[in-house]
């Protein structure tokens, strides 16, 4: 029998009903400040899961017996970035609304602070865990606001101190580490210090915010600000497992895979591989 040319991320075909986390893709990157291009990494994430395995040895679980919905990629305005966010923001809510997870595939960075304005205004108390190679604590870069070097910093005016806590930040200017001195938990260069972190935030909502280039370029060239000097694959997915499977993560996004600077197609594997982990550590 012939079925409809219906494309999810592997696994993740749960109706909207049942389903507990809901996946949806913001194509959208610009405001993108080097080499534009991850408005095509949720369509390549989505494409390129089936070049891996659902199930996981990490965690001896499948894809197939879990409860989620990809809700496919938003229909996203390029030149109206208040639109778009806007448009992130409306279908972050719907998801919250209905009792599930939303889980945010970029995208550039900024997109998280349309899924973050929805959640601070769910979650008031909610704090935000963010691994990154960049703090993105710049309040204007190129006198503009809404850019994604500053997207942590907008999420800051939503939450206040010593909610943000990042790990694996390795560029910025000497202003947003001073900046970042004060209002935020900046753990660079790595993961350190991350157990303590969920340790204080138990039982608490958290949202997880990934840019994958928190990764060495070596295994994650496929970005758009490559930085290196980043993480292994290995230490990413330990990190990854830990904040997905302890914290209360009431919704999280992937962004910043650029999948065309990797012709290989290396660094959209990495990027499922890891959405796989987060979505098994859900289950
Ligand atoms: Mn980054």
């Amino acid at each position: 029998m012939l079925n409809k040319n219906i494309e999810t991320f592997m696994g993740c075909e749960a109706d909207y009903s049942e389903a507990e986390t809901v996946l949806f893709g913001a194509p959208f990157d610009s405001t993108t400040s080097y080499r534009p291009g991850t408005r095509f990494g949720s369509s390549a994430i989505r494409r390129e899961s089936y070049g891996i395995e659902s199930y996981s040895p990490y965690q001896d679980k499948d894809l197939y017996d879990g409860a989620v919905m990809d809700s496919g990629d938003l229909e996203l305005c390029f030149g109206d970035t208040r639109q778009a966010l806007d448009a992130i923001q409306e279908r972050a809510e719907q998801i919250l609304l209905d009792g599930k997870r939303p889980f945010l595939l970029g995208g550039e960075h900024l997109v998280t602070l349309g899924a973050f304005r929805a959640i601070a205004k769910h979650y008031p108390e909610v704090s935000i865990i963010h691994f990154d190679a960049h703090a993105d604590l710049r309040e204007e870069y190129l006198n503009v606001k809404l850019s994604h070097a500053c997207v942590l910093r907008r999420c800051w005016e939503l939450i206040g101190d010593g909610r943000i806590f990042q790990f694996g930040i390795r560029s910025g200017d000497r202003e947003e580490f001073r900046w970042g001195n004060e209002h935020v938990i900046t753990r660079k260069f790595d993961f350190e210090g991350l157990e303590a972190v969920l340790e204080q935030l138990k039982g608490k909502p958290v949202y997880f915010t990934l840019d994958l280039d928190v990764l060495d370029p070596s295994v994650f060239p496929g970005t758009g600000t490559p930085e290196p000097g980043g993480v292994s694959f290995e230490q990413l997915r330990r990190a990854v497992l830990l904040v997905c499977r302890n914290a209360n993560i009431v919704g999280c996004d992937v962004n910043e895979l650029s999948p065309h600077y990797d012709p290989s197609g290396i660094s959209t594997a990495v990027a499922c591989k890891i959405v796989r982990e987060m979505l098994l550590a859900f289950q």
